[in-house]
């Protein structure tokens, strides 16, 4: 297959566009679900779908599709897509590369006169991110039924907005069951994305083809204990939340090394402490875990492990201890149809390749419960990715696009 013409300069220079699209100040990037920078780039790229000679939809909870019309439109469409919401002060590449690099290489497949015989479309996911909800790829929940309208409008924000408000706020309203898409929809779904990992840099190799997603889980353990003058309470009487909350989180790491494995991997990232006072003893405290695990038995077990020990830790020091369970995913497993056809690609086009596990979530792992789904991974430096400093080159972009426009054209044709 001669290789597709795809315009790196004009994808580059739409990278550093959607990344000015932030709440902090460069070269961090972030973009929060319905605020208004992510409203800022929504509209960007309506403007560069409409350019490129597509049409674009949105759905209740504002999913942004956009369409390559095929000669048989009524056919389950090729999927192609990713998010661009960031993190706060994460990097420009997350999410975006699948993005403005789906756009490209259906650009580029127009532009070479190429019609394909189903749809192709390039997804937008709302809020892969947890930031603002507490729960990843709330778009791709939605959208794959794994997060009913019912769950949905149970959600709050930090500052205690509702999803309903939030959305509605957003400039989004109708029926949230009409977000889930039937199993049909999508004939296949392939997601370009970078690493996030250094093993393909370590490796010396330019394309990743991903045969599973880990599974992800994360909850929020809520501590209360009693208050107090830092000065006037002896240290026998006290009930610190913060001092159980530490043990805990020492406790996850243990819990981690005793009985999970090389891919089992627990952070606590999220702490708040209340009242947050220097010479005050913290009487609540808020623990935000995740924990995955390629196996998910193995993820189960450190869980149980690791609630044991927590409630174990309370007890001895007086605390009360709730569990809000925020999410507990099964892994996914690529198609294998898809991973072929990506190698295949990459052989066509003589690029190199190994498969991989993905230990990132992405919005694949829901897709892969309504339509067959694999991914594709580019490097990026030293795999920093939620950092300022993410990196990927322009040439690994560019064959990242050139094989995912391969698989689509592909797959567009059957
Ligand atoms: O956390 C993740 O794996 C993804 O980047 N949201
Ligand atoms: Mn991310
Ligand atoms: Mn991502």
């Amino acid at each position: 297959m001669t290789h597709l013409n795809i315009n790196i300069d004009q994808l580059m220079q739409e990278l550093e566009e959607l990344s000015t699209f932030s709440d902090t100040s460069p070269p961090s990037v972030t973009r929060i679900l319905w605020a208004q920078q992510d409203q800022k780039a929504r509209t960007y790229l309506k403007i560069l779908i409409e350019q490129a000679g597509f049409s674009w939809r949105e759905d209740a909870i504002g999913n942004l599709f956009a369409t390559f019309e095929g000669k048989n439109p009524r056919l389950p469409k090729v999927g192609t897509g990713s998010h661009v919401d960031a993190i706060p002060h994460a990097g420009k590449y997350d999410g975006t590369v699948g993005v403005l690099g789906g756009l490209e290489a259906m650009r580029a497949l127009k532009r070479s006169g190429f019609q394909p015989r189903r749809s192709i479309e390039l997804l937008i996911f709302n809020a892969e991110e947890p930031t603002r909800f507490g729960v990843g790829c709330l778009g791709s929940r939605m959208l794959s039924g794994a997060l009913t309208p019912e769950q949905a409008i149970l959600l709050k924000d930090q500052q205690g907005m509702t999803f309903e408000d939030a959305r509605l706020e957003g400039g989004f309203s109708g029926d949230l069951s009409s977000v889930a898409l039937s199993r049909n929809h999508y004939f296949a779904f392939v997601e370009l994305h970078i690493e996030q990992m250094p093993n393909l840099e370590k490796a010396g190799l330019p394309i990743g083809v991903v045969t599973a997603i880990a599974a992800p889980s994360s909850f929020k353990l809520h501590l209360k204990g009693q208050g107090g003058h830092a000065g006037a309470v002896l240290m026998p009487e006290r009930k610190d939340a913060f001092l159980a909350a530490s043990e805990i989180a020492l406790c996850i790491e243990q819990a981690v090394k005793d009985h999970g494995g090389p891919d089992t991997v627990g952070t606590v990232g999220l702490v708040k402490v209340h009242p947050n006072a220097i010479n005050s003893i913290p009487s609540q405290v808020e623990l935000g875990v995740d924990l995955r695990d390629i196996d998910e038995v193995r993820r189960d077990r450190v869980l149980s492990a690791l609630m044991q020990a927590a409630e174990d830790i309370c007890k001895k020091r007086g605390i009360r201890l709730e569990v809000e369970m925020l999410n507990q995913d099964p892994p996914c497993a690529s198609d294998p149809m898809l991973v072929k056809t990506i190698q295949m690609n990459c052989e066509k086009l003589g690029i190199p390749y190994q498969n991989m596990v993905s230990r990132a979530y992405h919005d694949s792992l829901f897709m892969a419960r309504i339509a067959p789904n694999a991914m594709i991974f580019i490097p990026c430096k030293d795999g920093i990715s939620h950092r300022p400093d993410e990196y990927a080159s322009p040439e690994h972009i560019l064959l990242g696009v050139q094989v995912l426009a391969g698989v689509l054209k592909d797959l567009g044709e059957v």
